[in-house]
């Protein structure tokens, strides 16, 4: 199985994040993908590949030119060692007046979470090429493929960033594959993907299913309540399922049954999931209670499905779970021989 890296991505390390009006400690890091790299290392079944650069106007589908070329231009001032943290975080008209790319910035800032390095812009576009090369190798007959990435995208909506994302990863994957047939997301981050259900809020061509803490009481807080269902052509093609704090692979198992009946029932030609580890128990920001090992029946149900499969890398932090949850979660997808990924746990 072939695995997108955007390899670049080992220099890009945000230090820094404000949250709830402090600094503290960015949990996305580059010892995430070292984590992930190492497990991947041990098994020949995973075949690393650099993807070719993707240019700006191929966002066009999923992201708004105005935002793109607002993050273009900030990354673009910041000086070397700076990190960009919107003084606005509302989308009020006026801020798009403004000739600073600082001001304008606000108007796309979902919070001010995600510090923006000068790298950044550069980095989410490589991470997006990941994602479009695992799209074409899903559109030329692979039955499975990994994208392997930083920064994660979830929660990058069409003109906004936020929650350590920048560009959607997986709405870039999705929007390619929509003219194979119709696409299913599963999103399993711990969080909820605000960004894709915005992306595809209103269309049926993309079905997007997430199981992730509640927002009540978990990040982005703004979005992923059962009642958010999709409008106009996109009516029923959005479905939450918020699980509260506490739910282990027990609470959590009925719930992704739930899910996978509901793309069952969509019979769309391929699924992305949006693989992301932060529903560890051990995970520094989740709530959830999931072990490693639980990754594999996990993948075994999602296999089930009998799709062609595009994993793309969202979140998890606990960087030493890392890898072996992923080695967990292709056994179930069955590219590893059940039993090899306990090992390595
Ligand atoms: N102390 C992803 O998993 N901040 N993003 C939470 C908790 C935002 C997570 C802070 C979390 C975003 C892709
Ligand atoms: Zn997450």
């Amino acid at each position: 199985m072939k695995v997108y890296y955007n390899a670049p991505e080992q220099g890009y390390a945000p230090q820094t994040s404000f949250f709830q009006g402090r600094f503290t400690p960015c949990p996305e890091v580059p010892a995430r993908t070292r984590s992930i790299l190492a497990a991947l290392g041990a098994h020949a079944e995973f075949e690393l590949a650099a993807p070719p650069p993707l240019e700006a106007a191929h966002l066009a589908g999923v992201h708004d030119a105005g935002y793109i070329e607002t993050l273009r231009a900030l990354c673009g001032r910041l000086k070397p060692d700076e990190a960009f943290y919107p003084f606005n975080a509302q989308p009020l008209p006026l801020l798009l007046r403004s000739p600073y790319a600082r001001v304008r910035m606000g108007y796309y800032a979902l919070d001010t979470s995600t510090p923006l390095l000068p790298q950044s812009y550069d980095m989410a576009l490589s991470a997006a090429a990941v994602a479009a090369a695992g799209a074409e190798a899903m559109l030329a007959g692979a039955p499975l493929a990994y994208c392997l990435l930083r920064p994660p995208g979830h929660h990058a909506g069409r003109r906004s960033y936020g929650g350590y994302c920048i560009l959607n990863n997986a709405a870039l994957a999705a929007q390619r594959l929509a003219g194979a047939g119709r696409v299913a997301i599963l999103d399993v981050d711990y969080h909820h993907g605000n960004g894709t259900q915005d992306i595809f809020y209103e269309s049926d061509a993309v079905l997007y299913v997430s199981l992730h803490c509640r927002p009540e009481e978990a990040y982005p807080y703004i979005a992923g309540a059962e009642e958010e269902s999709g409008t106009g052509r996109g009516a029923g093609y959005n479905l939450n399922l918020p699980l509260p704090g506490g739910t282990d692979w027990a609470a959590y198992a009925p719930a992704l049954e739930r899910a996978l009946e509901r793309i069952a029932r969509a019979r769309p030609a391929l699924l992305v999931l949006s693989a992301g580890f932060d529903t560890l128990a051990d995970d520094p920001i989740g709530s959830f209670a999931l072990r490693v090992p639980d990754f594999e029946p996990m993948g075994r149900m999602i296999a089930a499905l009998g799709l062609p499969t595009l994993v793309v890398q969202e979140g998890g932090y606990h960087v030493p779970s890392l890898g072996p949850a992923v080695l967990a979660l292709f056994t179930g997808l069955g590219l590893l021989p059940a039993g090899g990924a306990r090992l390595h746990a």
